[in-house]
């Protein structure tokens, strides 16, 4: 055997002994030949298999069946909502549709109405609107006039959130081939710890076609996450058309990779069918590279491209001409003005600029904060609530308007600085729940605490939330859903969930097992999440 072969081999045998060693080390005896090892988490009895996991509940130990044609009768003020009826026909079709039946001609279940009690008809979707719920799941005969299982909510978002947590109660037993609860009774009293429970989506840095938008807004709902970020525009594109100034979307890729009005407003339609807020963002001066396409004066000069001019009354038009268009498609009370990043040396080194700062004795730093400023006074002629980054914040302070709510993302610093200078904050440090940043673990999401830092409780109150970024510069249709999922579902539960309950020691025994079979359902829903761990998991109830 010539010697070079025999070397070959010789690596080769090398590298198998190793490999096996290193299995030998890192997995169970008995998996030794696989390269994942697997976990047999034998856990469940213990274990409450919802996500989040609701404020309060009670159950017990019965299994009852759900009848295929689950009928729903609405009650109280609410009850001819379109949308609870539209929402239960969704949460039957996830429950039941992929299943085959073998229904007995007499069989009968124990479950085979849910009734949807909703104190108000008010289906307006304002920020901060009630999404407490009641759920409680009985045998048939104990509750003859109302039936088995029973949602009680204020308002049809509650009831929303209700029908989310019995579908998860509800799981197909391959033996029996009924759908069947299990632990019942249930008794569940439940409402999020946070208001704003947060999504970005980028569609500057890659376009993403509606239907990908479309299923995004639904797995945010299995997640109870209510607000879709859309950070529809930067630097590199300008997808949305605007009727004031119809050039702008010549910024687009190209000219299929653009949202029409229409468009917009049907996806803000489909979240409010869903409960989501829909959060839409104009990112200036920075960042705004793409709208100088279509209209090439809001550019300093060809050289200079970013910031916007800040110059000319043109560039406060366009803004507000912007705004004004928005402001009827996104009705949501917040308005994202960006205000991140802002490199303003650009504006120096152009004549006209330089001319303007020294006729008024600015430095660039007054000059952004006279931009920032301006553009929050006319976000709030069109009813918008300004909402920054925090940038704008570190630089200003208090010259910001009063009504500004700060968005961190630079670490975990400013929202107690912010709160404690009467700002509302937004939490979304960068190192713990940016979905893009693919090194942070779900361990990390769910770890993060929006208030960490703030004691005083009024202060508190000012943090509204927190916000999961899915930046896109390196992501697309390809991947979105797998880069979100399921970490983004660690923050849902951190951001719905009380304190208490998601305690950040025995993650692995409390958490995990929870967060596999979380995942399995948004699999089972046809939703692209990833593995949570390199292991296999054999997760009960299933
Ligand atoms: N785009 C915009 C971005 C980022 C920000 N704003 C960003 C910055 C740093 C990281 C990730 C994202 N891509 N408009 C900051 C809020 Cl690490």
């Amino acid at each position: 055997m010539p010697s070079k072969s025999l070397n070959a081999h010789l690596v080769l045998l090398l590298i198998v002994l190793l490999a096996s060693l290193s299995d030998a080390l890192h997995a169970p005896a008995a998996r030794r030949r696989v390269s994942k090892t697997s976990v047999d988490l034998n856990l469940g009895d213990e274990l409450v298999y919802l996500w989040p996991l609701p404020k309060s509940f009670n159950h017990g130990n019965q299994t009852l069946t759900v009848d295929p044609d689950l009928s729903l009768q609405t009650q109280g003020a609410g009850w001819s909502s379109p949308i609870v009826a539209e929402a239960f026909e969704r949460y039957k079709d996830l429950v039941f549709n992929s299943q085959v039946f073998r229904r007995g001609a007499f069989e009968s279940y124990d479950v085979t109405t849910l009734t949807v009690v909703i104190d108000s008809d008010d289906d307006a979707l304002q920020f901060g609107v009630d999404e407490s719920y009641a759920l409680y799941v009985t045998r048939r005969d104990s509750m003859s006039i109302v039936g088995e299982a029973i949602i009680q909510a204020n308002t049809i978002y509650g009831a929303l959130r209700g029908l989310e947590t019995f579908s998860q109660l509800c799981i197909f037993n391959y033996e029996s081939k009924n759908v069947e609860i299990y632990k019942a009774p249930w008794y569940i009293k439940d409402e999020p710890r946070f208001a704003f429970r947060g999504l970005l989506l980028d569609t500057s840095r890659h376009y993403l076609p509606l239907n990908v938008i479309k299923q995004v807004i639904d797995s945010m709902s299995y997640a109870k996450l209510n607000v879709l970020h859309w950070h529809m525009i930067d630097e590199q594109s300008f997808p949305l058309e605007v009727p004031s100034y119809p050039d702008l979307w010549k910024g687009s890729y190209s000219k299929w990779e653009r949202y029409t009005v229409e468009d917009a407003y049907e996806i803000v339609n489909f979240a409010k069918k869903r409960g989501i807020h829909v959060m839409a963002e104009i990112d200036v001066p920075g960042h705004a590279e793409s709208w100088g396409y279509g209209y090439p004066d809001l550019w300093p000069s060809p050289n200079c491209t970013e910031p916007l001019d800040v110059t000319k009354d043109f560039t406060f038009e366009v803004i507000s001409g912007i705004l004004s268009d928005m402001k009827k498609i996104f009705p949501f009370e917040l308005f994202h003005l960006g205000g991140d990043e802002v490199n303003t040396d650009c504006w120096n080194n152009t004549l006209h600029v330089k001319q303007w700062l020294e006729e008024r004795n600015m430095t660039t730093k007054d000059a952004y904060q006279y931009f920032v400023l301006k553009v929050q006074e006319i976000a709030l002629t069109y009813n918008g609530i300004p909402v920054n980054w925090e940038e704008t914040f570190n630089a200003f302070k208090e010259n910001l308007n009063p009504q500004t709510v700060v968005h961190n993302w630079l670490g975990p610093g400013v929202c107690p600085q912010a709160v404690a200078k009467g700002f509302r904050c937004i939490y979304s440090n960068q190192g713990v729940w940016y979905l893009d940043h693919l090194d942070i673990p779900w361990q990390d999401f769910y770890t993060a605490e929006p208030l960490e830092g703030i004691e005083d409780s009024s202060q508190q109150q000012l943090v509204i939330g927190g916000e999961v970024c899915m930046w896109s510069e390196t992501a697309d249709t390809s991947d979105v859903q797998q880069t979100i999922w399921p970490r983004a579902a660690a923050a849902a539960e951190r951001m719905w969930s009380s304190r208490d309950a998601t305690s950040t020691s025995a993650l692995n025994t409390t958490v995990l097992p929870r967060m596999h079979y979380f995942r399995c359902l948004l699999n089972h829903r046809g939703i692209a999440a990833a593995p949570v761990t390199n292991q296999y998991a054999r997760t009960p109830p299933i």
